[in-house]
């Protein structure tokens, strides 16, 4: 029981799911590595990963005053630019336009070098569409309520 490494815990935080070991649950709560645990899962619901061509999800709504963090989980270079990208073709699932408004535009170094990852607090309510610039199947949107 003591064996359980505290980096297990961790993991299935970050997974989002509830703890399956109540016990273990209980012994750490008393720990700093508990508050960790949770800020992590607060978090993942205000991060989006690129991978396999998409922003996944593809579409989250936060509260107003969030700041969402995108990181790039491929070894390709992305771009997170705001604006409209238009209708996508059903067949082919790229999108026809691409219209950058300025907001946010920042360009996503390969996984794990300096720069994978890219921070944006939305103070206002509204949606905002993003895409990346050089893959038409990139397109997501952050929808802020205020
Ligand atoms: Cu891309």
């Amino acid at each position: 029981m003591i064996a359980i490494p505290a980096a297990l815990i961790v993991l299935s935080g970050c997974a989002g799911g509830p703890t399956d070991g109540a016990p273990s649950t209980e012994s750490s709560s008393s720990q700093p590595g508990a508050d960790e645990g949770t800020e992590m899962a607060e978090q993942g619901a205000n991060e989006v990963i690129t991978i396999g061509l998409k922003f996944m999800p593809p579409t989250i709504t936060v509260p107003v005053g969030t700041t969402v963090t995108w990181t790039n989980g491929e070894t390709i270079g992305h771009t997170v630019t705001s604006g409209a990208w238009g209708d996508v073709n059903e067949s082919t699932n790229l999108r026809g336009t691409q219209t950058p408004d300025g907001l946010f535009d920042h360009a996503l170094s390969g996984k794990g070098s300096e720069g994978d990852s890219f921070s944006f607090t939305f103070d206002e309510a509204g949606e905002f569409p993003y895409y990346c610039q050089p893959h038409l199947t990139m397109n997501a949107s952050v929808i802020v309520e205020g």
